[in-house]
């Protein structure tokens, strides 16, 4: 008995430290950029953006269960004002690492990420609202270490959604939820809807019978999202993107602000399909909250992979 233990505990041991060998530093650095940016796909109708890096959304942080994210905040001295940085799954002080930094500073700081999911970042320097309405947010995906009830996806996509207010210097309109024009998908109404908007570019691919991961984040200032495949179902949802909150088989799936989350959505395998991702609370989905998935043989193969997780 002595001896089975001994030896139990040698592989625990040996697991434990595999296990923190795989684990990683990821270094992350963001830039503020304040700038006017499009909100729709003909890049006609511009909007004040203050940006991490550039973009709206900001870049996707990934990592896996366990990593440690040395993760760096500069703030140009050309900035107009202070801004922060607040990752949803970091477990620090929120009046320290958290803190805004003046124009001309930067801001260090590490955390471990403890859960696997999807989580929102943002800039909560004050006024959060103005911040956020005006872009300064993104998504870090944490992997899951156990894939024991995670299938492989064959295509992942990312797709934040975000209540347009064109007048953001209006905090009180903010707050009450008034004057809201648009849903933005990843910085643009029907971003990835050519049957609303004409103009729109690009649409998310996969063949037929493939496993479509969505990564969904609600940026949006106030209301939740209805989060739907119109002509699908959600094979498996896993609430805040960990596979231990795995609901399965789903037609909507309500996301609260700032929560994430994965979708999972795998078409009939012997045809072309198309569905529609929206957000069935009709104010949101006509105002832009639709994202067109096509399910076809030729689809690109470099979509849903890689640096095309979030199509820009
Ligand atoms: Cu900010």
């Amino acid at each position: 008995m002595r001896k089975f233990i001994l030896v139990l505990s040698m592989i625990l041991t040996a697991f434990l430290s595999a296990q923190q060998a795989i684990a990683k530093t990821v270094k992350v650095t963001m830039t503020v950029l304040e700038t006017k940016l499009p909100v729709d796909n003909e890049g006609k109708v511009m909007r004040e953006a203050w940006t991490f890096d550039g973009t709206v959304p900001g870049k996707v942080v990934r990592v896996r269960e366990g990593d440690t994210v040395d993760f760096t905040l500069v703030n140009p001295i050309n900035s107009s004002m202070p801004h922060s940085m607040d990752f949803h799954i970091a477990e620090v002080d929120v009046l320290k690492e958290f803190a805004s930094i003046a124009p001309g500073e930067s801001k260090h700081f590490t955390f471990t990420a403890r859960l696997p999911g999807v989580y929102m970042y943002h800039c909560g320097a004050m006024p959060m609202p103005q911040h956020i309405a005006n872009g300064m947010y993104g998504v870090i995906i944490v992997d899951p270490k156990d894939t024991k009830n995670y299938p492989k996806a064959d295509r992942e996509y990312v797709l934040v959604q975000q209540q347009y207010f064109p007048d953001t210097s209006d905090t009180a309109a903010l707050l009450e939820n008034r004057g809201w024009v648009g849903s933005l998908i990843n910085g643009k109404m029907f971003r990835y809807d050519p049957v609303h908007d004409s103009n729109a570019k690009q649409v998310l691919e996969a063949k037929p019978g493939e496993r479509v991961r969505i990564f969904f984040v609600n940026a949006n200032i106030n209301n939740p999202v209805a989060l739907h495949p119109i002509a699908g179902l959600w094979d498996r949802v896993y609430v805040g993107g960990n596979p231990k909150n795995t609901l399965f088989g789903l037609a909507t799936y309500n996301v609260a602000a700032s929560e994430g989350g994965t979708f999972d959505i795998v078409s009939p395998a012997d045809r072309s399909t198309n569905v529609a991702i929206v957000d069935h609370a009709m104010g949101a989905a006509m105002r832009g909250a639709i994202t067109v998935l096509m399910n076809k043989p030729d689809a690109d193969p470099l979509k849903g992979r890689g640096d095309q997780i979030i199509l820009r």
